[in-house]
């Protein structure tokens, strides 16, 4: 690798130049959100953008840093809000760093053992993901939750896990306030 730089734009976390741009819609995330007949009626009327992922690709060893930013859009599927698919690293044992440059929001984690975590993002925010800790970011606010990450290049993105078993908790808005709630669909069908 040669030295690079690139330039992140504030609030909306576009950053150029990037080499990839991947582009989330509701349809890619069937069963992820627990109103299903709320997330059907939503595609039916067409299939929103709810995520997009900037990035400079580097080489997938573990003395390299992937970096990039992350762009949740505002919206809510239900009481739900947008989030991202979340995913384990496919390499266990690699940890990743986020920092909210704009937005707010929550990180949701857990662990394949059990244990829980939601981390408030707000401007300035950084969020530590530890090692073995799935992640998934959530927009609470009503503009797009703009995230700067960098994890280990070798890490990749365990995603079957999520997709087969969901996430124990989600972020849903109950009284006007984001709440944290059980997942009913948790452990597997989410
Ligand atoms: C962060 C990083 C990316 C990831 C993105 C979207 O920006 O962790 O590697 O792709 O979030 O999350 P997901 O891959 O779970 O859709
Ligand atoms: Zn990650």
């Amino acid at each position: 690798m040669k030295p690079f730089a690139s330039t992140l734009l504030i609030p909306t976390g576009q950053l150029q130049p990037h080499s990839q741009h991947v582009t989330r819609r509701l349809s890619s995330m069937r069963g992820q959100y627990a109103d299903l007949a709320a997330f059907e009626r939503m595609l039916e009327q067409g299939d929103p953008l709810v995520y997009e992922v900037f990035e400079n690709q580097v080489p997938s060893r573990p003395g390299e840093l992937a970096h990039g930013t992350s762009v949740v859009h505002p919206g809510r599927v239900g009481d739900e809000y947008f989030m991202t698919k979340g995913h384990f690293h496919a390499v266990p044992d690699t940890a990743e760093v986020y920092h909210c440059l704009s937005g707010q929001g929550f990180m949701v984690l857990e662990t394949a053992e059990g244990e829980w975590a939601a981390e408030e993002f707000v401007p300035g925010r950084i969020v530590y993901v530890p090692p073995f800790w799935a992640h998934r970011s959530v927009n609470a606010g009503d503009t797009d939750l703009v995230l700067f990450f960098a994890y280990p290049g070798n890490a990749g993105h365990d995603y079957r896990t999520i997709e087969e078993r969901g996430f124990r908790k989600r972020l849903v808005e109950k009284n006007g306030a984001p709440t944290v709630v059980d997942n009913p669909h948790w452990g597997g069908g989410a």
